[in-house]
C-alpha cells in the first residue's frame, strides 16, 4: 500500500528562460535572462569568472525546447509524469512588457504546449514569473522599484489565466520570490526583480520596495485569477532552505529564528495577507521609506493564496557573531559550514532530512497544502565507455530526499500535493549560467561552449524514476 495519496502529482520542473531556447522567434521580445552577459546585467560570481564570461547566458538556444518540446514531452509521458512545471515567458506574451495587447505567436506557444501535455493526461503546472521579466521594463521603468510594475503584471497574469484556465490548475505567481532577499549578490535581485543597483544606493530598501509591489501584484493576480475560475488553484513559491543554529547556545538559536523571520516573511504576506510586525519594526529600525498605501494593504488581504510551492536543494546554519546585536541575520558573514552534512561540488549542503523539516516547519506555520516544485542534485554527467550514464549520484540524493518527503506524509500527516523534481531535462543553470551543472532524467547534447547537437538521451536515472512514480514512491 502507498503511503502517499493516489492522485500525487509526480512530475518534473522547468522554468521557460533556462530551456526554451528560440529568443527572437515568433516576436518575443528580450527579457533580463537574454541580456545577462557578465556586464550587461551586472551579474557577479562564477558568471563574470567563470566559463561564459564576455558571452551571453546560454539561454539563446539552450536546448531549444521550443522546438523539441514534442520529444521531450513524449519522453515525459514515457516517465509516467502527472504533471509538468514549467513558466511562461512573459515576452513571449508581451514583448515589451508595456503594450496594450498580446502577442499571439506566443499565446498560441503555450497553448500548444499545454495541449501536448494534456495529450498524455499531463497537468500542466504554471509559474508566471519565474526569473524573468521584460528587459523593456528594467530599461525604460527601472524593473520592480517602480509601481507600475503591477498594472504590467496583472495585465500578463489576467491574459494567461483567461487564455489557459481550461488547460491549466495550478499556478505560481513569483518564482521563489524571497531570493532576491540576497540583495548583496546581483544576480538574485537582477533576476527576480530587473533591478540594477546604482553605486551608493541603499539597495536593501529598494530590494524590499520591489518585493512589496511583487507580493500585491500576486495578491491582485490571485483575485483575478479567482474571479477569471474559482477552479484555479494559485499558489506562492518559497525557496525553502531551512537555517539551523549552529549550536544550542540559545544566542545561535535566536539567530537561527531571526535569520528564518527574514527569510520566510514573504510566505507570511502571501498567506496571512499582512506583514508581520517584526518585519513592520525592522523597517522602522532601519528607517526605510517604503511606499505601501492602505490600498496595497488592502489587495494583500483579498489576495492570499491557495497553497505554498516551495523548492528545497539545501540546508543552512547560523551562527551568532557578538558584534550583530540587532540578531540582524546576514548571509554573508554569519553562516557557516555544516559539519554534519556533506555538500556537493557546487557546495550545497546536502540534507534530505532537511526537506522533512522543511515541510513540518511551513506546515506548522501556514496551514496550507504545501507542493514541493523544486529539488535536485546538480552535478557534472560524463559517459561510460558505452555511451550510458550512470548518474546513481543523483538517484541517491532523489531516493533519500523522496523517503523524507513520503516520511513528512506518512508520519508527520503533512498535506502534500505532489513533487516535480528540478530541471527533469538537462537545461541552464540560473545561478552559474553553466550546461554542465545538470539535473536531468534526460541527458542534452550541449556544452558550456554551446557546442552539441542537442539529442537527447536517457540516463540511467530514467528508468529509475519511472519505477518511483509508477509504484507512486514505493520503489526507491
Ligand atoms: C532555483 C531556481 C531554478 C534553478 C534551481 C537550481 O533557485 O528556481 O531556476 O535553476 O534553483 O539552481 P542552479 O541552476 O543555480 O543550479
Amino acid at each position: 500500500m502507498s503511503k502517499l495519496p493516489k492522485g500525487f502529482l509526480w512530475g518534473g520542473a522547468v522554468a521557460a528562460h533556462q530551456l526554451e531556447g528560440a529568443w527572437q522567434t515568433d516576436g518575443k521580445g528580450t527579457s533580463v535572462a537574454d541580456v545577462m552577459t557578465a556586464a550587461q546585467a551586472g551579474v557577479s560570481r562564477e558568471i563574470t569568472e567563470g566559463v561564459i564570461a564576455g558571452k551571453n547566458y546560454p539561454n539563446h538556444e539552450a536546448i531549444d525546447f521550443y522546438h523539441h518540446y514534442k520529444e521531450d514531452i513524449a519522453l515525459f509521458a514515457e516517465m509516467g509524469f502527472k504533471c509538468f512545471r514549467t513558466s511562461i515567458a512573459w515576452t513571449r506574451i508581451f514583448p515589451r512588457g508595456d503594450e496594450d495587447s498580446p502577442n499571439e505567436d506566443g499565446l498560441q506557444f503555450y497553448d500548444d504546449l499545454f495541449d501536448e501535455c494534456l495529450k498524455y493526461g499531463i497537468e500542466p503546472v504554471v509559474t508566471l514569473s519565474h526569473f524573468e521579466m521584460p528587459y523593456h521594463l528594467v530599461e525604460e521603468y527601472g524593473g520592480w522599484r517602480n509601481r507600475q510594475m503591477i498594472e504590467f503584471f496583472t495585465r500578463f497574469a489576467d491574459i494567461c489565466f483567461r487564455r489557459y484556465k481550461d488547460k491549466v490548475k495550478y499556478w505560481m505567481t513569483f518564482n521563489e520570490i524571497n531570493n532576491q532577499a540576497n540583495y548583496h549578490d546581483d544576480f538574485a535581485p537582477f533576476t527576480n526583480s530587473g533591478l540594477k543597483f546604482a553605486a551608493g544606493e541603499d539597495r536593501e530598501q529598494i530590494m524590499y520596495q520591489a518585493a512589496h509591489y511583487e507580493l500585491v501584484a500576486s495578491a491582485k493576480a490571485v483575485q483575478l485569477g479567482h474571479a477569471i475560475s474559482p477552479e484555479l488553484q494559485i499558489g506562492c513559491m518559497i525557496a525553502m532552505c531551512p537555517i539551523y543554529p549552529a549550536s544550542c547556545q540559545p544566542a545561535d538559536v535566536l539567530m537561527a529564528q531571526k535569520a528564518m523571520e527574514k527569510r520566510y516573511f514573504f510566505a507570511d504576506v502571501h498567506v496571512h495577507g499582512s506583514y508581520p510586525g517584526y518585519m513592520k519594526r525592522y523597517f522602522d529600525r532601519k528607517n526605510f521609506a517604503l511606499d505601501v498605501t492602505k490600498e496595497d494593504l488592502q489587495e494583500l488581504q483579498q489576495g492570499t493564496v491557495d497553497y505554498i510551492g516551495l523548492s528545497y536543494y539545501m540546508s543552512l546554519a547560523i551562527e551568532y557573531k557578538n558584534d550583530n546585536p540587532q540578531f540582524d541575520y546576514r548571509e554573508e558573514s554569519d553562516i557557516v559550514r555544516n559539519e554534519y552534512v556533506e555538500a556537493s561540488d557546487w557546495g550545497w549542503q546536502i540534507d534530505p532530512e532537511g526537506l522533512r523539516y522543511s515541510l513540518n516547519w511551513l506546515q506548522d506555520h501556514y496551514h496550507l497544502p504545501l507542493f514541493i516544485v523544486e529539488n535536485g542534485f546538480g552535478a557534472e554527467d560524463e559517459f561510460e565507455e558505452d555511451g550510458s550514464i550512470i548518474d546513481d549520484y543523483r538517484i541517491d540524493y532523489l531516493a533519500k530526499h523522496i523517503e523524507q518527503m513520503i516520511r513528512a506524509v506518512d508520519e508527520d500527516g503533512i498535506e502534500l500535493m505532489g513533487y516535480t523534481p528540478w530541471g527533469c531535462i538537462d537545461l541552464v543553470s540560473a545561478g552559474t549560467g553553466e550546461m554542465k551543472k545538470r539535473y536531468g532524467f534526460i541527458y542534452v547534447d550541449k556544452d558550456n561552449e554551446g557546442n552539441g547537437t542537442l539529442e537527447r538521451k536517457k540516463k540511467k536515472s530514467f528508468d529509475w524514476y519511472k519505477q518511483v512514480i509508477a509504484t507512486n514512491g514505493e520503489d526507491l
